[in-house]
């Protein structure tokens, strides 16, 4: 029986699914964007309640007149879900993406939604992207992906481009300090995988592929960053099994 409800247009990821001799670094490119929805829904627990979530939440901080960001937004998940919650006036979207299969693929998705926020699509490494003016910015499972040096800079560039009381939404693997208890919930996540139709083969080429590409730290490790970049309030708003999301507020 299928935990998730499934959209009929979506398309099944079988990317691990045949033994491969040479697993290469996990890449965002058009082969994952094709099945990245399905992809994530049976990989990430809590995936689907985060992006519902992150409408209330817009619909909270966003302040009139002011700039609302997705970091690395992929096909457009968080920031459908933005345009959906916004009430302030006068506010934007800027979703930012350095996969070009992705936001090719975002476009249209923003296309087909019938919501009148602008959203600026710009196909570009984040770290080189100026924030500014904003109310609401969103780092939806993409921080895990950007060089652990660089992840300092990149929140205080954040939080420096954002207004009083506007708030960071960061979401992200995590690993705990126990290492009994963190053993045991990757293997609930593994679980989780399984019951999601994934073979234990897919689900350990999968792993070999990410080994170097995503790299989870601590949630104390998150939160002493997220001090020391200049927020003045964080902490965990969703957690399911070695999953959260964070809040962290300017
Ligand atoms: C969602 N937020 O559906 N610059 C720009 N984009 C990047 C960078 C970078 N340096 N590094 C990675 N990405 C989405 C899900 S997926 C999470 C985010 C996952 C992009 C990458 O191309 C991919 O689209 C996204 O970050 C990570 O709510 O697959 O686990």
């Amino acid at each position: 029986m299928p935990i998730l409800l499934k959209n009929a247009s979506m398309q099944k990821d079988r990317i691990y699914s045949e033994s491969l001799t040479d697993i290469a670094n996990f890449r965002f490119d058009a082969q994952v964007a094709d099945v990245f929805t399905d992809m994530i829904e049976r990989s990430v627990p809590g995936y689907r309640s985060i992006i519902t979530m992150i409408e209330t939440l817009a619909g909270h901080y966003a302040q009139p007149g002011s700039t609302l960001y997705d970091l690395g937004c992929s096909l457009g998940g968080a920031t459908l879900s933005m345009r959906r919650g916004i009430t302030a006036p006068d506010c934007r979207i800027v979703a930012v993406d350095n996969s070009d299969a992705m936001i090719t693929r975002c476009r249209k998705n923003i296309e087909r939604d019938h919501h009148t926020v602008p959203v600026e699509l710009i196909c570009e490494n984040i770290q080189n992207v100026q924030i500014t003016d904003a109310s609401v910015v969103v780092l939806n499972f993409t921080l895990q992906f950007i060089p652990q040096e660089d992840r300092r800079p990149l929140l205080e560039q954040i939080c420096s481009g954002m207004r009083p009381g506007g708030v960071l939404i960061l979401s992200e693997k995590v690993i705990f300090p126990d290492e009994h208890l963190n053993g045991l919930l990757s293997d609930i996540h593994h679980d989780f995988k399984r019951a999601n139709g994934y073979s234990d083969m897919e689900i350990s080429q999968k792993r070999s592929a990410l080994e170097n590409v995503l790299i989870p730290e601590t949630i104390a490790a998150h939160r002493e960053r997220l001090t020391g970049a200049g927020f003045t309030s964080c902490d965990v708003w969703f957690q399911c099994f070695n999953f959260m999301s964070m809040l962290a507020v300017k």
